[in-house]
């Protein structure tokens, strides 16, 4: 328990003091948490590829157990993007972000998107200095995923409804979903995406340049 509290007490440590480099930058950190395959790469393929054509300047960390398959994904948007390999620990933490950052200048950059481990558990105990956090369910999950994972889900700022394409053939019952999610972060923003037809991406990002205005007013 004492062991656990020291870890957390020195990861919110490195975690503001990521907080205040990306302030002083000037760039919007974004960390996208959900259960294995919600969907947080396709939704990241899709940002940096269109946030690039609108000369958004963007980056990605993306952290799995194994593989760099992730970064590889998003590396053929033209962004820079580094894999961050957790060998065997379920959630990213604030010294990994830290250290695979280096040699990347900060202040070139409007938005770093952080693709956290696939798991709705202990992430949500992580704080990476985000200025964001993105908490993702997928129609295919079930609408009471945030009353199973309620501090995932109360820890996030934004929740997104993935694969809105596929709500039909899942029989998603939408007005159950959202009450849950409302139930346990009341107030949150709520967006409804997919990434194969695009919908809901205007809506997100119109609130990633309404995030980022604010943060910037902020420091300013
Ligand atoms: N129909 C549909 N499929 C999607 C959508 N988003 C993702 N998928 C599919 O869902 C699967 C998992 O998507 P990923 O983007 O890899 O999910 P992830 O959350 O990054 O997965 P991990 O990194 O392994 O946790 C893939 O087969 C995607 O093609 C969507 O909006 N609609
Ligand atoms: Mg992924």
């Amino acid at each position: 328990m004492e062991l656990r509290q020291g870890i957390l007490k020195k990861n919110d440590l490195l975690a503001a003091d990521l907080r205040a480099r990306f302030g002083a930058a000037g760039l919007l950190a974004v960390n996208l948490v959900s259960s294995p395959g919600a969907g947080k790469t396709a939704l990241l393929e899709r940002t940096l590829r269109e946030l690039r054509l609108t000369g958004q300047r963007v980056a990605a960390l993306v952290g799995d157990l194994e593989t760099d398959n992730d970064a590889r994904r998003l590396a053929m948007s033209g962004a820079p993007v580094r894999q961050i390999q957790t060998h065997g620990c379920c959630h990213l933490e604030a010294d990994m972000i830290g250290r695979h950052l280096e040699g990347w200048d900060l202040g070139q950059l409007d938005y770093l998107f952080i693709e956290n481990v696939g798991n709705l558990v202990c992430p949500a105990g992580y704080d990476l200095g985000e200025a964001l956090r993105v908490a993702i369910v997928s129609v295919t999950e079930g609408e009471d995923k945030p009353l199973k994972y309620p501090a995932m889900f109360h820890s996030a700022d934004v929740v997104a409804i993935s694969k809105i394409d596929l709500a039909a053939a899942c029989e998603f019952d939408r007005d159950a979903a959202l009450r849950n999610i409302r139930e346990i972060r009341p107030g949150v923003e709520i967006l409804e995406t997919s990434s194969k037809s695009g919908a809901g991406f205007a809506e997100w990002f119109e609130l990633l340049a309404r995030r980022r205005e604010a943060a910037d007013e902020a420091e300013a």
